[in-house]
């Protein structure tokens, strides 16, 4: 396989690297620790390593060192299609390198081999409550699916050599991407279209196949491609991506460790935001709106209703961005292009005129922009997918493609177990008195 070469390749090149960092700059300092980062969240201390992609808070995020626009215009396209195939970006995500069409067509076919998921892993799924959350059911199937791990075979097999286990985080990291829009599928169909069987076609590309097999026509397949790019990877520290590679960190395998990144991004600061947006913004229009069209006055109310009862705006602010998310705005251009007379998008673009006025007004967020979430439930709703508590599931499958480069790109490097240090509140206070 010419991907797992490359990867392979591209470690090599890396490794020396990474060890003479290590080894001969181990003690230069990046960073200071204030004891406000100790008590919020660990905000912006820099002691996490990537290379799939970098976030900077004026410009948002670069994929392998390209933006999103780039990243679009780079990659081999789907036949007829403006949007690249997702397996296009995953050969670029792991390598750096844009592949060629020979190289993408090889992912694809390599897809169509891993994508089978076992049957008891929807006997599982079935036999859950069926109003259970869909994240519960993903998450529950992933980690169901780690009786395939072959790094967890790799690891109890009595030959578990350090250098050599990246190749089975590899194997997993394609087989759990081939696989969990299978799993995305399953879910919604069981849970919205009456357990329809899934039409999965093998000719197709992962994003197209994604859209037959949730039963959408060809106007959805370039949504599925733009929306798992999009929400694939935004550097390690955000809850996803880091649990991830936390629980990887301790050698669990990438079923494991993915699992417990979806629990984090089932969470409403994280990528629950998305169902929030929508239930928001529902909600706004059947309260202010049942009789007349929306206008800036009404937003701005229940903006400042929402915030008055001590609730966040889903969609809006940032833990590490000081602008409007790009992710944002390629959907929103996506938007003006596709659907512009949509009433639900002319909504969110009114609250995209209004709220970060009223959040600056506010005063408590550091960025009153939006987030990628402020929009995608929008696209999804126009193209008849109105079922929103399965909008994370959806962020999921994308954000599955940079947590599984990432692990691939841990093991490789054999990134060390992760083990911050606590303090205690009596020691920072002695450490405040003492200035
Ligand atoms: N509405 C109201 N208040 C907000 C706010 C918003 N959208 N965003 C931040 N604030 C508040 C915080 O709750 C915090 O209040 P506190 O001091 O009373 O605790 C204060 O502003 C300072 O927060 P911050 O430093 O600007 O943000 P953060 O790094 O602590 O949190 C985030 C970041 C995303 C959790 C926060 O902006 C938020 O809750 N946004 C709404 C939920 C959302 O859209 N999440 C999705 C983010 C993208 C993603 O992961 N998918």
């Amino acid at each position: 396989m010419a991907l797992k070469e490359a990867v392979r390749r591209k470690l090599d090149e890396f490794r020396p690297r990474t060890t003479r960092l290590a080894k001969e700059y181990g003690k230069v300092k990046i960073d200071e620790v204030t004891i406000e980062q100790c008590i919020g969240g660990a905000r912006d201390i820099r002691c996490l390593v990537t290379d799939i992609s970098y976030l900077d808070p004026q410009e948002g995020i670069r994929f392998r060192g390209k933006t999103i626009p780039e990243t679009f215009a780079a990659l081999p396209k789907a036949p007829g299609s403006e949007y690249p195939t997702v397996e296009s970006f995953w050969y670029f995500l792991l390598t750096g390198e844009v592949p060629t069409q020979a190289q993408v067509d090889e992912v694809l076919v390599d897809w169509k081999k891993r994508q089978e998921v076992p049957g008891y892993v929807f006997d599982i799924i079935r036999a859950m409550p069926r109003d259970s959350h869909p994240m519960t059911m993903l998450s529950t199937g992933i980690g169901a699916m780690q009786r395939e791990s072959k790094f967890a075979a790799y690891y109890t097999s009595g030959s578990f050599n350090k250098l050599g286990a990246w190749e089975y985080v590899y194997e997993d990291a394609c087989d759990i991407v081939a696989r969990i829009p299978v799993l995305a599928a399953f879910i919604y169909n069981l849970k919205y279209r009456d357990d329809a069987p899934l039409a999965i076609d093998p000719a197709l590309d992962m994003g197209a196949n994604f859209a037959r097999m949730i039963g959408q026509g060809d106007e959805y397949m370039d949504v599925a491609r733009m929306y798992f790019i999009l929400h694939s990877d935004h550097e390690s520290g955000n809850v996803s991506a880091h649990a991830t590679h936390l629980v990887h960190s301790a050698l669990s395998d990438p079923y494991l460790s993915y699992a417990a990144g979806l629990n984090g991004l089932a969470g409403p600061l994280h990528g629950r935001a998305n169902q929030e947006v929508l239930d928001w913004t529902l909600k706004f229009q059947k309260k202010y709106c049942s009789n007349e069209e929306p206008t800036r006055e009404l937003i701005t109310k229940a903006l400042w209703d929402t915030l008055n009862s001590g609730q966040v705006i889903p969609g809006y602010g940032h833990a590490v961005l000081r602008k409007t998310d790009p992710r944002y705005t390629s959907q929103r251009e996506f938007c003006q292009k596709h659907l512009p007379g949509d009433p639900l998008f002319k909504l969110v673009s009114m609250i995209f005129e209004v709220a970060p006025g009223v959040l600056a007004e506010h005063g408590k967020t550091k960025n009153p922009w939006p987030n990628v979430d402020a929009q995608s439930g929008v696209i999804q709703w126009h193209y008849g997918v109105k079922e929103w508590d399965f909008y994370t599931v959806l962020f999921g499958v994308g954000r599955a493609l940079g947590c599984m480069a990432n692990l691939t790109w841990d093991r490789g490097l054999g990134y060390a177990i992760e083990r911050p240090k606590s303090v205690t509140t009596s020691m920072l206070e002695k450490w405040a008195a003492e200035g």
